[in-house]
């Protein structure tokens, strides 16, 4: 009976001739075992024990038949071993895509790249000189407060403390490597993770990311530092809209003149980041020579840029990896 079974379930081709294999066998009324079962009430009294011992090991082998060729169905494999239909259309697969950072660093990098500007990197972790000293910023001077700052604790404190090092609180840095790196004229920008002790709000965050773009050359003006941003700024929002950008007097250590920079945007100005005309002093620094080249330089926060574009309203959406958020962009 048992090899029977076996025989005709997988012989089934499909689940209802499977069916009707099942009740022909199992089936609670008239199935094959249920009439054998019947048939043991027959069985002499003394046989009985080793009949229903040998009923419930067909009964088992029938059963596991059963479950076996309905596995095989349910896989997609057909009794002669086919595969499944390969003309079905398959199951769309979910794909992820780039977070809205990469994405608005990519494109910051392209279109700075058709402006002629070079992407380089520098170092996240900085010793003084390069965050603070060779930018103009004195010993005295507030910003290098350590609690304005990620100062790094060392295992050797007296190390540490003859040359702290520290979270680069600003991607300036990347504009004393490059200068001492490199002889005049440079065109570069460099895109990266910025670090400061800021309590987070919509629009703050303790690690966020800046572009800075440098530019030295002979007889370079604030009307090419206007230029290259309104270009920068027509490129990245385009469409229908027109770009203005806006200079309001600031102060930075390292840039004479300094500005802040605002971009039009619905009826108002937004501030994009910071920028200049590279002070001699920091020419000096580098070891270029302020009488024969002059320079620009912006950094601008590429957490607002991206929030502007995407109607974001708050920063720590950014960086919550909710993936309703996320799968916006
Ligand atoms: C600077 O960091 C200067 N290094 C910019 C600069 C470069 C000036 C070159 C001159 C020449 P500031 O601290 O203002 O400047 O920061 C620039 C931009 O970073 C801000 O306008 C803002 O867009 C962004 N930013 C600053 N702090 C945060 C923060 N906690 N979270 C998110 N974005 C921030």
């Amino acid at each position: 009976l048992a090899d029977e079974a076996q025989a005709r379930f997988t012989a089934a081709v499909d689940a209802a001739a499977l069916e009707e294999a099942r009740v022909a066998f199992l089936g609670a009324k008239a199935g094959k075992l249920r009439q054998s079962q019947k048939g043991l009430g027959k069985v002499p009294p003394a046989d009985k024990p080793a009949a229903g011992k040998r009923f419930n090991e067909v009964k088992t082998l029938v059963e596991a038949a059963f479950e076996g060729a309905q596995a095989r169905l349910t896989s997609g494999e057909t009794s002669s071993g086919e595969a499944f239909d390969v003309t079905l259309p398959g199951k769309a697969r979910r794909i992820g895509h780039l977070h809205p950072i990469t994405q608005t660093i990519r494109s910051m990098k392209e279109i700075m790249g058709r402006l002629g500007f070079t992407a380089v990197e520098g170092p996240e972790i900085e010793d003084e000189w390069h965050n603070f000293e060779a930018l103009n910023i004195p010993l005295v001077h507030p910003a290098r407060d350590p609690l304005d700052n990620f100062y790094l604790g060392g295992e050797n404190a007296a190390a540490e403390a003859a040359s702290p090092l520290l979270l680069r609180s600003q991607t300036s840095t990347v504009q004393i490597r490059v200068m001492e790196s490199t002889p005049p004229p440079v065109r570069i920008i460099s895109l990266g993770r910025v670090y400061r002790p800021d309590t987070a709000d919509a629009t703050h965050y303790p690690m966020f990311h800046q572009i800075e773009g440098l530019l030295v050359d002979r007889g370079v003006t604030m009307a090419d530092l206007k230029s290259v941003l309104r270009l920068f700024c027509q490129s990245y929002f385009g469409g229908d809209n027109e770009v203005h950008i806006r200079f309001r007097p600031s102060f930075f250590p390292f840039t004479e003149p300094s500005v802040e920079v605002d971009m039009n945007w619905q009826g108002g100005w937004m501030e994009m980041g910071g920028a200049g005309m590279v002070d001699p002093n920091v020419l000096r620094a580098v070891g270029y020579d302020p009488e024969e080249v002059t320079g620009f330089a912006f950094g601008l926060g590429v957490e607002r840029v991206c929030m502007r574009q995407h109607g974001i309203t708050d920063i720590r959406a950014i960086y919550q990896n909710d993936v309703r958020f996320l799968e916006q962009f």
